[in-house]
């Protein structure tokens, strides 16, 4: 009932299935956010947030950066994964232990077990920045589950199917809030909406992150 006050809100959830092998975990990674992010801040400062170029030359409105062995990387010559920063031209920097236990924890709640991600996308959206549907198919495992991680101001985000045609549903995704995407979900197209102007919270100000950990090979 809208407006009621909830007394359960501050406790675990059920996770909740979004489509077949998706899991929604609600405030999952709500005990570890603030050091979560400040871990975001230190990563960035070795490997800035960058806005990175499209094959097609568009530049993307959500600003990334990585950590673990492996970083998403796009430019002009197609996507693909890199050992090396092509900023810095160093290696990314390390993936953190308690990146990697929340992931794996997360995980293992939707019952994928023994997932070992090996790269960790940093999606940075600030006021207006978005992402167009689209499928993650640049890893080579596609049996390993991809593990989400929202941060800071709610977005939200759209799920289809997958075609690209399929109508997305929307879903709203908060502060801590973790999805795990395996099984027949994995290669669903997805996106998200632009961020609102007065989009806004206590921790990030106007500014939303967005962890996704990966297992590539
Ligand atoms: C569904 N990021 O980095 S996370 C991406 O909020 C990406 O930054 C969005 O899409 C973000 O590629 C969405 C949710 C997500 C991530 C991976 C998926 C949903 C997924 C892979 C397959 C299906
Ligand atoms: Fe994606």
């Amino acid at each position: 009932m809208a407006g009621t006050l909830d007394l359960f809100d501050d406790l675990p959830q059920e996770p909740e299935r979004l489509a077949e092998g998706a899991w929604l975990l609600r405030g999952f990674a709500l005990c570890d956010a603030a050091m979560l992010i400040d871990e975001i801040h230190r990563i960035a400062n070795s490997s800035p947030f960058r806005h990175q170029v499209t094959p097609g030359g568009h530049s993307m409105s959500a600003a990334m950066t990585n950590c673990g062995g492996l970083g998403w990387v796009t430019d002009l010559q197609g996507y693909r994964y890199s050992v090396a920063d092509p900023l810095t031209e160093h290696s990314w920097p390390e993936m953190p232990e308690t990146f990697l236990q929340l992931a794996q924890r997360a995980a293992q709640a939707a019952e994928y077990h023994g997932f070992l991600p090996q790269s960790c996308l940093i999606n940075r959206y600030e006021t207006g920045a978005r992402m167009s549907l689209h499928q993650d198919r640049d890893e080579q495992d596609l049996r390993a589950p991809i593990v989400s991680v929202s941060l800071g101001a709610p977005i939200s985000f759209m799920f289809g199917g997958p075609k690209r045609a399929d109508k997305p549903d929307r879903w709203k995704l908060e502060h801590g809030d973790v999805v795990v995407w395996g099984g027949a979900s994995r290669l669903f197209y997805h996106g998200v909406a632009p961020l609102g102007k007065k989009a806004d919270h206590p921790l990030t100000g106007a500014a939303r992150y967005n962890l996704t950990f990966r297992k590539v090979y």
